[in-house]
């Protein structure tokens, strides 16, 4: 039996929508956990989800009771890992949770059966919890630092948090050998004609928007050595020949002499797998950084616009104009990247004002794709302490993730869907306007159509 088997809780074929999209990547986390504890010597074993189902995870559980089960948590995958949970426990096997989601219900998941919740990074909480677990079991394990857990009277005990690791070259990459990599790059192909592997080149964000969740890394932000990351993209090149790669960095261009460092060491080595990326406007803000990007084969930049209401983009606290948003926006299409765009609808105080200047900002600033999303507040988030007081949550905690908070007094989810709908009629129309002008009216007409519904939805309330 391994010493930690990890999963997580997603299953792709459970996942209608995401079956549309055939996107997926694999959990960078446990990769990360698991290329760590095997360097300590430990076994570890990786069940991953994605590709599996319920049975195959139970059967797997079943075989060998008694061990010890790692599972990642995040938003979306509450109900599965507390599924998961009873599953594990039903067999006798000693459950540990990590990642943004359990951080923020340590209780609620230890009260369905969680032993022990890790907070922060895991590495080197399961390079000590794992040898401690084994020697007195889950409930004394006083003064590792980064887990809480229940001592032997059934009290909750919250060691002191774990410092993040300083060096973060010293933790060895992604353990993808431990994974069918393969089907991931497969599925892409089959769906994009691309296949692609995810990586990352820092970890955590130093900004401060308000509904964006830091229960991992906190505020720090600390950069992997480019020549690391150069290496790991070389092997990824190497070994599974993908035909991109992600960088699923927070802020990908957040600092721009490691940019240029690392595109200079990408194309002495003859490196230019096309890629996507997200960052911030504020920092795309210069032609060198838009030109760099091109050259190393961007060509995809999301970027976080939300609203393009500056009063809103000041209390989200994004410290970001709606002028750079629109200016890093065209700037990059000229240097021939894509840009995509996300939009938040229903953030504390936006009044229809600031929804006009959201559509005419996506008009203005004319992405090649936009996502919008109803803002909803994430658990320990200041935009959740903001609502705190008006949230309300109609479902069992057990089968509800933080999008299905309502905000009592906030506009109807109808209200959002009619805005939404005015914003991409606006927006189709406006695109059409100079070839096919009687399209364009069209679309004009539907637009005119969601507005209204819109005003009439005012009086609507979500809870
Ligand atoms: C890339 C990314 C995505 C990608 C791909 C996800 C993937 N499979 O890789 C896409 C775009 C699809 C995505 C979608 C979503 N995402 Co996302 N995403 C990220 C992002 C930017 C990077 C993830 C990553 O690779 N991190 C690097 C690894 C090393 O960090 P880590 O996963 O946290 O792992 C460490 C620790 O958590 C811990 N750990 C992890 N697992 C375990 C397990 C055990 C047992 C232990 C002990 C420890 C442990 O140790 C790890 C190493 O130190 C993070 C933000 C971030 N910087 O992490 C958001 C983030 C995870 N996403 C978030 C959200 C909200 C979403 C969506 C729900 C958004 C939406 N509205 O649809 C969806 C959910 C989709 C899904 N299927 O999960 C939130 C989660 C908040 C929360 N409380 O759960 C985050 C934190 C963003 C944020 N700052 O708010 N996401
Ligand atoms: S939304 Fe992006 S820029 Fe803002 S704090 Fe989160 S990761 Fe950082």
């Amino acid at each position: 039996m391994p010493d930690i088997l990890l999963t997580h809780g997603y299953f792709l074929w459970e996942d209608e929508k995401e079956q549309q999209i055939m996107k997926p990547y694999p959990t960078l986390g446990l990769l990360y956990i698991s290329a760590y504890l095997r360097r300590a010597g430990f076994d570890v074993a990786i069940y991953d989800s994605t590709f599996g189902d319920r049975t195959e995870l139970t059967e797997r559980l079943a075989r060998a009771p008694g061990g010890v089960l790692g599972i990642y948590t995040n938003l979306i995958t509450r109900s599965n890992v507390v599924w998961i949970i009873g599953e594990a426990k039903r067999h006798g096997w000693t459950v540990i949770l990590g990642g943004p989601e359990s951080a923020n219900y340590t209780a609620e998941y230890m009260a369905h059966g969680a032993d022990v919740i890790v907070t922060g990074e895991g590495e080197t909480t399961l390079a000590e919890l794992l040898p401690t677990l084994a020697r007195k079991g889950p409930h004394r394990l006083h003064g590792i630092a980064g887990t809480t857990f229940c001592d032997e009277d059934g009290q909750i005990i919250t060691n002191i948090a774990r410092p993040q690791i300083d060096d973060i070259d010293s933790i060895p990459w992604p353990d993808r050998e431990q994974i069918d990599q393969q089907q991931y790059i497969d599925i892409w192909r089959t769906h994009h004609g691309m296949g692609s592997v995810n990586l990352i080149t820092a970890r955590g964000c130093p900004y401060k928007c308000k509904w964006c969740s830091h229960a991992v890394f906190g505020y720090t932000h600390r950069r992997r050595n480019f020549m690391d990351c150069a290496d790991e993209v070389q092997h990824i090149h190497e070994t599974y020949h993908p035909d991109q790669v992600w960088y699923a960095d927070d802020v990908f261009t957040i600092n721009h002499r490691w940019l240029y460092g690392y595109a200079a060491e990408l194309k002495r080595r003859g490196l230019k797998l096309p890629f996507e990326t997200i960052s911030r406007a504020d920092r795309m803000m210069k032609d060198e950084v838009l030109e760099t990007l091109a050259d190393m084969g961007c060509y995809r930049v999301w970027i976080g616009s939300e609203s393009g209401s500056q009063r809103i983009l000041d209390a989200m606290q994004r410290a970001v104009t709606v002028e750079q948003v629109q200016w890093a926006t065209k700037a990059a299409q000229r240097h021939g990247i894509q840009v995509g765009m996300f939009l938040m609808w229903g953030y504390d105080g936006e009044t229809e004002e600031d929804i006009l200047a959201t559509i005419e900002h996506v008009k203005r600033s004319n992405p090649d794709i936009f996502f919008t999303t109803v803002a909803y507040p994430i658990k320990n988030t200041p935009y959740y302490e903001r609502v705190a007081g008006q949230l309300v949550l109609e479902k069992d905690w057990a089968t509800a993730t933080d999008r299905d908070f309502a905000i009592r007094g906030r506009h109807s989810r109808n209200y959002y869907r009619q805005a939404d709908k005015w914003l991409r009629s606006e927006v189709a129309a406006f695109r059409l306007e100079a070839e096919n002008s009687a399209e364009a009216m069209r679309l004009r007409g539907e637009a005119e159509q969601a507005h209204t519904a819109m005003r009439l939805a005012a009086e609507e309330v979500e809870a």
